[in-house]
């Protein structure tokens, strides 16, 4: 009898606390409402199940208490149970399923008009390149990483001269204007997250891969790394701030390009070491 008071309890607290609970997500900065709304149904299905699997417990426990001289009787299967029981288990599994194809779909349509925006991680900073007047970023490679040219920006890419190059410090973002975030690692796997904007992704060395988001919200944002990277996993964190057009474009002219960093002398001797990495491959 108290074990099942104990288990209706345990029901009751757990709805209590998930519905009045003060921890629940930082607000929202980006236009992904539709994670969050898909993080609702599963909360509220799953509470659903866990409720009712405890409550039919605690009506087990206190039907089929001990009374002397009752049995139990064996029954080994029931089709018509069994049936009902598959049949719930999957519309509850494909409600679940259904809500995040739909949003992931939209997560990797990148719209037309989104500016790419490069982040490269490594332990344990994260470094941006916006892609300059013209618009494109250069290409990359990770053999031209050296001292002089951090992010392994291609030297002789007409493309890459006018980049951005944002090493180890604040990302600024416009705010409205939907960005791709193409993801790079130059070690080991990183995860570039930003809670607010309810988007993340992970950064595998050797490739690219890309979310896109809108931030809808000027502020200041924490980066964390979302993949266990090494000692300094706990450390590997950055600044996003989402700014009004205006103050965007007065922190850009602040910011260097690739070709105003390495300089007109630099740039010919990456050419030389970009020419002897090409030999080596
Ligand atoms: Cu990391």
């Amino acid at each position: 009898m108290a074990i099942a008071l104990v288990l209706v309890l345990v029901v009751i607290g757990s709805v209590l606390f998930h519905v009045l609970s003060p921890w629940w997500w930082t607000p929202i900065a980006s236009n992904w409402g539709y994670i969050d709304s898909t993080l609702v149904v599963t909360f509220w299905i799953t509470g659903a199940v866990f409720s009712a699997v405890v409550l039919f417990m605690a009506y087990c426990v206190y039907r089929f208490r001990h009374k002397e001289g009752q049995k139990a009787a064996y029954e080994p299967e029931s089709r018509k149970l069994e049936s009902w029981l598959t049949l719930i288990t999957a519309v509850g599994v494909a409600a679940m399923l259904a809500p995040g194809l739909y949003v992931w779909k939209q997560f990797v349509t990148v719209p037309k008009d989104a500016t790419e925006v490069e982040v490269v991680a490594q332990q344990w900073q994260w470094s941006f390149r916006l892609p300059g007047a013209d618009g494109k970023l250069g290409t990359s490679n990770a053999r031209l990483i050296n001292s002089d040219n951090p992010l392994g920006i291609n030297p002789e890419d007409p493309n890459g001269q006018d980049d951005v190059v944002v090493e180890a410090a604040d990302l600024h973002l416009p705010i409205d204007k939907p960005v791709k975030m193409l993801l790079r690692s130059i070690d080991v796997l990183h995860d570039f997250y930003v809670p607010e904007f309810r988007a993340k992704m992970d950064m595998v060395p050797g490739m690219v891969t890309y979310f896109w988001f809108t931030p809808t919200r000027t502020g200041t944002f924490e980066v964390l790394c979302a993949e266990l990277c090494g000692t300094g996993h706990g450390f590997m964190r950055g600044i996003v701030m989402v700014d009004t057009a205006q103050d965007y474009t007065t922190w850009l002219q602040q910011q260097s390009t690739f070709a105003q960093l390495t300089g007109p002398a630099k740039v010919g001797a990456l050419v030389e070491k970009a020419k002897a990495a090409a030999k080596l491959e």
